[in-house]
């Protein structure tokens, strides 16, 4: 009893020196074997995010997409996803597979247990998650929604109700204390997040200058031989078929003086 005692405090003890998906890798079950992975591609677009993930951890895939011609990639994915044809639309073994939040998770805890995500025990491993859902549920929905609605009716002055600004901030004020959406250490939570992060300031939703911890975590990003292996791989010639951006922005009204919307 008192020896166990003793070993199990000593492995908890090297388990504080690791890092935490160090730590995780240790207990991580086997990776089971990879199926046949085909990503449906468009250049520039959320499909990047599973390439960028299989060059993170070098496992093999095919990439489908037909250089410099969205349209042409969208029909081949039409084709194989006729009920939900987007970007990515993945093949994994025989089964067609979308959401890229999804195919993430299924080819990391499948295929890379203990990589690109904290331990499960971990404080960052809620963060993590945060980001992980962040990315889609509250940043590229409201981003795209205020995007639309300002090319409709561009208004005279910022809304209250445009919200862009502050789920940027939002990630913003995160960085501030910690290197990485995966909190200590970089994992698929960034992968996720610079998509969305990207479009704000490339279609001129938000102004880069307020957000100097995001524009360093993109130059952190960018600097990452897989994100440039993916970059050379799937935007070959840069942004292909960009929706146009939006005109310098309107002078922001007043922020939380209304209710809200919903
Ligand atoms: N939430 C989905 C969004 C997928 C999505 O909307 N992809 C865009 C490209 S970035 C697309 O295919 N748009 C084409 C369309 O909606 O017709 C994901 O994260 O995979």
């Amino acid at each position: 009893m008192k020896r166990s005692f003793v070993l199990s405090a000593a492995m908890l003890m090297l388990a504080g020196c690791m890092s935490n998906q160090q730590a995780s890798r240790t207990a991580a079950p086997a990776a089971a074997p990879l199926p046949d992975i085909t990503i449906y591609h468009l250049e520039g677009r959320r499909s990047e995010r599973i390439v960028w993930l299989m060059e993170e951890l070098q496992l093999p895939y095919q990439l489908e997409f037909k250089r410099g011609d969205i349209l042409g990639s969208m029909a081949t994915i039409k084709t194989i996803n006729p009920g939900m044809p987007v970007a990515p639309t993945v093949k994994y073994g025989d089964q067609v597979i979308v959401e890229s939040g999804a195919i993430i998770e299924t080819i990391l805890n499948r295929h890379a247990p203990g990589k690109l995500q904290p331990a499960l025990d971990s404080p960052d491993y809620p963060y993590h998650l945060i980001w992980i859902h962040y990315a889609e549920g509250s940043l590229a929905a409201r981003l795209f929604q205020d995007y639309r609605v300002w090319r409709v009716q561009p208004p005279k002055q910022r809304s209250p109700l445009v919200d862009s600004e502050q789920v940027v901030q939002f990630a913003e004020d995160y960085l501030g204390k910690h290197p990485w959406f995966g909190g200590a250490e970089f994992s698929a939570a960034d992968i996720m997040m610079k998509f969305p992060l990207d479009v704000a300031t490339g279609l001129n939703i938000v102004d880069g200058g307020p957000f100097p911890n995001v524009a360093a975590w993109k130059a952190k990003i960018e600097a990452r031989p897989a994100y440039q292996r993916m970059r050379a791989k799937a935007r070959p010639d840069g942004l292909v078929g960009s929706p146009p951006a939006l005109p310098q922005h309107a002078p922001a009204g007043p922020r939380n003086s209304s209710p809200p919307s919903q």
